[in-house]
């Protein structure tokens, strides 16, 4: 199947009994037993739950994974993929991050002995050199979250291998999707997503999801997910579900507008940098070109007055433009990463990679285009 089929059909059948053509909410916890240990399939909904088990074959479907997870927020699904290492291993991750993935690493795994490297994955030779005995886990996010970089999943997947093929690579792929890029057939081993973003696509779920094509990794997955038990609750994983079925059309939309959102506020005599990878000025466009299908809906930007102040008005004055948290939903949201998204990462941190108060960070939805552009378009001239 193509990518837009395995949205709609990928590892889906209808249901057994019935024929119900989206399955159904099995809000059970439970299943009963002839006798001890005979049973269909379904013990206790912590191991696994029907409408789960659907979201968990779509999720490996458009991944071109073997096995999908489903937990309970993008957060429980990195805090799964650091439970496969243990005290004294260490991690190369990306220097932009989601602020709440680097709190997690700094602030939780470390003190369980886990080492952390942040290193700009700009450059391939900055992960290598990085490399020692005890690297275990190499940690992508592409685009980067706030500031749009992009790193090479090919090229650092097969440097990394050389160097040691145990290594596991992992892509934080919430920003890109399945639709723009694959990071399974680019070299990585785990595919993690918020789901709460793009998957889901209506700002109606938290959910996180883990995609993979080895089976013992995946073994080891489903244990950490059972053990430690953040799963995905079955009304939530209906509505992500449901929710995968359009983002090829949603994803489509979300790339249109944010190209035109991108040239707009490129041209606009108020607006300083604009972070997009589109750009042919992009540092690292080249790389976006031959990795992803298009540029994806997400924009960052600085006003040419760099002052709080002024970065506040523009923020207090969208109306299309929600200012929240998130992204990824149908409608356009507006954040302000050192107050919002990403407060938790230390001030000398954020100011050392460029996320200071003048950035601005949108998530470009799928309104009409001339709408979200009268409305920057406005509260750019207050
Ligand atoms: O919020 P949660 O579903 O737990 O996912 C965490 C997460 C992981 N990775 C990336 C790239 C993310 O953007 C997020 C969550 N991000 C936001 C809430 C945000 O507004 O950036």
């Amino acid at each position: 199947m193509k990518f837009n089929t395995k949205t709609i059909h990928g590892g889906q059948q209808p249901e057994a009994a019935t024929g119900a053509v989206m399955p159904p909410v099995f809000l059970t916890s439970t299943y009963a037993q002839s006798s001890p240990g005979e049973h269909q399939g379904y013990e206790y909904s912590r191991g696994a739950n029907p409408t789960r088990t659907a979201l968990e074959n779509s999720f490996a479907a458009i991944e071109n994974g073997t096995h999908g997870f489903a937990f309970s927020s993008g957060l429980s699904a990195i805090d799964c993929v650091l439970r496969l290492l243990n005290p004294g291993d260490e991690v190369i991750a990306g220097d932009d991050l989601y602020g709440g993935t680097y709190r997690m690493f700094t602030r939780l795994f470390k003190k369980y002995g886990l080492e952390f490297t942040f290193v700009d994955m700009n450059s391939v030779a900055n992960v290598t050199s990085a490399i020692t005995e005890k690297t275990k886990l190499v940690w992508l996010e592409t685009p980067t979250n706030p500031l749009m970089k992009i790193a090479d999943i090919a090229a650092i997947s097969s440097a990394v291998k050389n160097k040691n093929e145990a290594i596991l690579i992992t892509v934080d792929n919430t920003f890109a999707t399945p639709y723009l890029q694959q990071p399974l057939n680019l070299g990585a081993d785990i595919v993690m997503h918020s789901a709460t973003k793009y998957l889901g696509g209506h700002s109606d779920l938290v959910m996180g999801a883990l995609m993979v094509k080895d089976q013992k990794l995946a073994e080891d997955i489903h244990f950490i997910q059972f053990a430690a038990g953040a799963i995905a609750g079955p009304m939530d994983s209906f509505l992500a579900l449901r929710g995968i079925k359009t983002l090829h059309i949603r994803m489509q939309r979300h790339c249109e507008n944010g190209k035109a959102v991108a040239h707009f506020l490129k041209n606009h005599p108020k607006v300083g940098k604009v972070y997009y990878p589109g750009f042919e000025s992009h540092p690292n466009h080249e790389v976006a070109k031959k990795q992803m299908k298009d540029f994806g809906g997400m924009v960052s930007f600085r006003l040419k007055d760099q002052s709080k102040e002024a970065a506040f008005k523009f923020l207090e004055n969208t109306h299309v433009f929600t200012l929240a948290e998130s992204l990824g939903g149908v409608e356009s949201l507006v954040n302000h990463p050192t107050t919002m998204t990403h407060a938790s990462i230390p001030e000398p941190e954020r100011l050392k990679i460029g996320i200071t108060d003048s950035l601005i960070r949108l998530s470009v939805g799928i309104e009409d285009e001339e709408d979200l552009l009268a409305d920057l378009d406005k509260a750019l001239s207050l």
